[in-house]
């Protein structure tokens, strides 16, 4: 099969583009862990597909949380998601971010400046829905979880491998319709280890909570709350 690849040292014009951004989102996310650290808060970047179930795995964690939670919600235009994490009784804060597909770490430091960060414990950050941008732009979060679905294909993690290489933990969601589209989740999770062997994997339905309770005690225990 012939595989048309970039040589090396050839120019690929976002990637150019990109390594001066990257270098100054790596800037201001150290300077976010900071001001996180500073205040006692941990946080998680919530990063995965297009409609996997990241609005609603976080909606099942604050639902299992017995510490004082906010959200910041990624998306390109609406206010959806963080409208729904509202009526959990949770502070939210959205970020739109127009045509990027990502979050970055200047638009979570204003985020982060419009919360009340004397009285958070925890912040849940969901990312821009896909399975490739969010993973070079850290956004200053100790923690990493991927969620994607079952329901996508069965070639969802293997034709992804970046963003599983620094994940923490991993949800393998709508493990309830896998049969409908040929997936194998344990085969996905298998995927997901073969490129990160350190990355721990929960098969989960975010409808009925299958799952969900293992991962948030995993989190729990890796966030000492
Ligand atoms: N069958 C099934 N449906 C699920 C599951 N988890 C989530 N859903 C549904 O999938 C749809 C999308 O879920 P969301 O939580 O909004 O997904 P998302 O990743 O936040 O989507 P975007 O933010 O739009 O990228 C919703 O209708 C959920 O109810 C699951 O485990 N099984
Ligand atoms: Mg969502």
């Amino acid at each position: 099969m012939k595989v048309i690849e970039p040589e090396e040292g050839e120019v690929i014009f976002d990637i150019e583009l990109d390594e001066n951004l990257q270098k100054e989102n790596l800037r201001i996310a150290e300077e976010n862990k900071k001001i996180l650290r500073e205040k006692g808060i941990k946080a998680v970047d919530v990063m995965g597909s297009v409609g996997a179930g990241k609005t609603s795995l976080i909606e099942r964690m604050v639902e299992r949380l017995d510490v004082k939670v906010a959200v910041i919600n990624g998306d390109l235009t609406t206010t959806i998601d963080a409208d729904r994490l509202k009526t959990k009784g949770v502070e939210t804060v959205q970020i739109n971010t127009g045509k990027e597909c990502h979050l970055d770490a200047n638009l979570v430091r204003k985020a982060l400046s419009s919360l009340d960060l004397d009285s958070i414990d925890l912040i849940l950050i969901e990312n821009v829905g896909n399975l490739i941008c969010p993973a070079e732009f850290p956004l200053g979060a100790e923690l990493r979880i991927v969620v994607v679905s079952a329901a996508e294909s069965p070639w969802a993690v293997s034709k992804h491998p970046y963003i599983f290489l620094d994940a923490d933990m991993v949800a393998i969601n709508k493990v309830d319709v896998a049969k409908l589209v040929g997936s194998d989740p344990t085969k996905m999770k298998e995927d997901v280890l073969s490129f990160n062997p350190s990355a721990e994997v929960f098969l989960t339905n975010c409808v009925t909570g299958e799952g969900v309770d293992e991962l948030v005690n995993s989190l729990k225990s890796k966030l000492g709350l």
